[in-house]
C-alpha cells in the first residue's frame, strides 16, 4: 500500500474540517486511509497573551491583515510535519484561477499545503518567503479560504487511485477546450406531462450519438462561449490538418 496523500490545512476554523469531505466518496476514502487530513490551528503559533493573528493594513485601508510571522510559524509547522516538495497553495480572492488541470497535477504530488486566508488577507512578504501558489476558486466573494480549500480537495481527492469507479480517461473527465456533457433523463418515460425524447428511446445507437453531440454543441455555444470558441478554432485547426 502506498501511502497516503497528505492534505494539510493552515486555518483559524478547524473545526469547519472534514465537513463535507468527510461523508460519501472522499469520506470514505478518508476512512480507507487513501488520504489523510491534518489541520493547523493558526491561533496556537501566536505569541501574545490575547493570541493575535492579524493586525491593521500598512498604508491604511479598512479591515484587517494576517501577520506574516504568525503564518510563517504555522506553515513551518506543517512542512516539518510534512515535505517541502508539496505545493503550498495560500488560498485568496486574487489569485489565479483554479483548473482541472490543477487537480491532476495536484492529485499526484504526494501531498498538499493549503493555507486559508481570512481578513483582508496575508501580508504579502510570507507568500514570497514562503513560496505560496495563489489560487482563488472563481470571481465571486466568499468569507474566507476555507470553503476554496474544501473544494479543491474535493477535486483533487476523488481523482486519487481507488478512489472513485475509474474515469475512462482524465481527458474524458475533463471539458477543458471540449464540449458541455449531453442532457441526461431516466424513468419514469412521462413525468409531469414531460417525455423523455423519443430519439433516447429508439435503439438507434447512431441517432443518439448524434443527437447527443447537436446537444452538447447547443449548450455549449448558450451556456459557455468561452468553451465555444475554443472549441471551433480547434475544429478549423483539424479541418485544415494542423
Ligand atoms: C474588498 C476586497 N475583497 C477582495 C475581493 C476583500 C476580500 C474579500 C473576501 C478578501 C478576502 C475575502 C475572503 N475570500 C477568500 O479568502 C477566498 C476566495 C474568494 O472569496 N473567492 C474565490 N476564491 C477564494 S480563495 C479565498
Amino acid at each position: 500500500m502506498s501511502p497516503p496523500f497528505s492534505a494539510q490545512v493552515v486555518t483559524l476554523f478547524p473545526e469547519l474540517f472534514p465537513g463535507p469531505l468527510g461523508v460519501s466518496v472522499t469520506g470514505r476514502a478518508l476512512e480507507q486511509e487513501i488520504w489523510r487530513l491534518e489541520t493547523f490551528f493558526l491561533r496556537n503559533y501566536a505569541s501574545d497573551r490575547h493570541r493575535t493573528v492579524d493586525d491593521t493594513p500598512a498604508g491604511g485601508g479598512p479591515g484587517m491583515v494576517m501577520r506574516p510571522d504568525v503564518l510563517a510559524r504555522a506553515i513551518d509547522a506543517a512542512i516539518a510535519a510534512g515535505d517541502s516538495s508539496w505545493p503550498r497553495l495560500a488560498l485568496t480572492p486574487s489569485g489565479r484561477p483554479f483548473t482541472q488541470k490543477d487537480a491532476e497535477k495536484w492529485a499526484k504530488a504526494g501531498g498538499l499545503l493549503l493555507i486559508c486566508g481570512r481578513f483582508e488577507g496575508m501580508d504579502q512578504r510570507v507568500i514570497e518567503a514562503r513560496d505560496l501558489e495563489e489560487i482563488s476558486i472563481g470571481d465571486y466573494v466568499l468569507s474566507g479560504g476555507e470553503l476554496p480549500a474544501m473544494v479543491i480537495l474535493d477535486a483533487v481527492v476523488r481523482l486519487l487511485p481507488g478512489v472513485t469507479g475509474s474515469p475512462e480517461s482524465l481527458d474524458e473527465e475533463s471539458f477543458e477546450g471540449g464540449l458541455l456533457e449531453y442532457p441526461q433523463y431516466t424513468r419514469p418515460r412521462v413525468w409531469e406531462g414531460r417525455a423523455i425524447p423519443e430519439v433516447l428511446l429508439s435503439g438507434h445507437h447512431g441517432e443518439i450519438a448524434r443527437w447527443r453531440f447537436e446537444e452538447r454543441k447547443r449548450r455549449t455555444r448558450l451556456r459557455r462561449p468561452d468553451l465555444w470558441s475554443t472549441y471551433e478554432r480547434r475544429e478549423e485547426e483539424d479541418g485544415r490538418e494542423r
